[in-house]
């Protein structure tokens, strides 16, 4: 067996969070550890999907998807969240709830500029022209980890190299 672990992926929309904690995910499966992925697509559209983008309802999606993760892992599974978790202090309630030991920041550090360039679903383009009100990184905050557990820019490597990684960091410092 191996030990519950949360791996809270954050970053800007368009970082790449969920399409490297979806390799990730894969590359656990391979290695027979039973994980969950967490992300927009099965939170937003269900448990959470009362909430919107203001800042509270932020903190309440982070909130809610942090007592989530940490029912998980007392289940006994490695959870893997991608969420923008925007704010700091939220991110260290989370830490807290499921305590520190288990709990792993992922920041995936992909420039605003480099966001905005890919831009996949148009958002950011909307958000710059004032269709979209409070969007991360162009009329909201995005506070970005000071000290993360584990560190990824994704402007060097390719989504497997990021994935690769990953795996190799919580081999060796979180005992997976
Ligand atoms: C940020 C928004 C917004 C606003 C809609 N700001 O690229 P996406 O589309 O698929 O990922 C973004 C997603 C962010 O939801 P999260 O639950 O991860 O955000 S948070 O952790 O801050 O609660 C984007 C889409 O939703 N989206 N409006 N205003 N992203």
């Amino acid at each position: 067996g191996h030990k519950p672990l949360v791996l809270w992926f954050t970053g800007l929309s368009g970082s790449g969070k969920s399409t490297i904690a979806n390799a990730v995910e894969r590359k656990l499966a391979e290695l027979s550890v039973h994980s969950y992925l967490l992300d927009g697509d099965n939170v937003r559209h269900g448990l959470n999907k009362d909430l919107g983008f203001s800042d509270t309802d932020r903190i309440e999606n982070i909130r809610r998807i942090g007592e989530v993760s940490n029912l998980m892992a007392e289940a006994g599974l490695v959870v893997l969240t991608a969420f923008i978790s925007p704010f700091r202090s939220d991110r260290q309630l989370v830490r807290e709830l499921v305590g520190a030991e288990r709990f792993v920041e992922v920041f995936i550090d992909t420039p605003l500029e480099v966001c905005e360039q890919r831009d996949p679903k148009g958002l950011y383009k909307k958000a710059r022209t004032g269709e979209i009100k409070h969007f991360t990184g162009i009329d909201s905050a995005y506070e970005a980890p000071q000290q993360p557990d584990i560190h990824v820019q994704t402007a060097e490597a390719d989504i497997e190299t990021c994935a690769e990684r990953i795996v190799e960091a919580l081999k060796s410092s979180f005992k997976l």
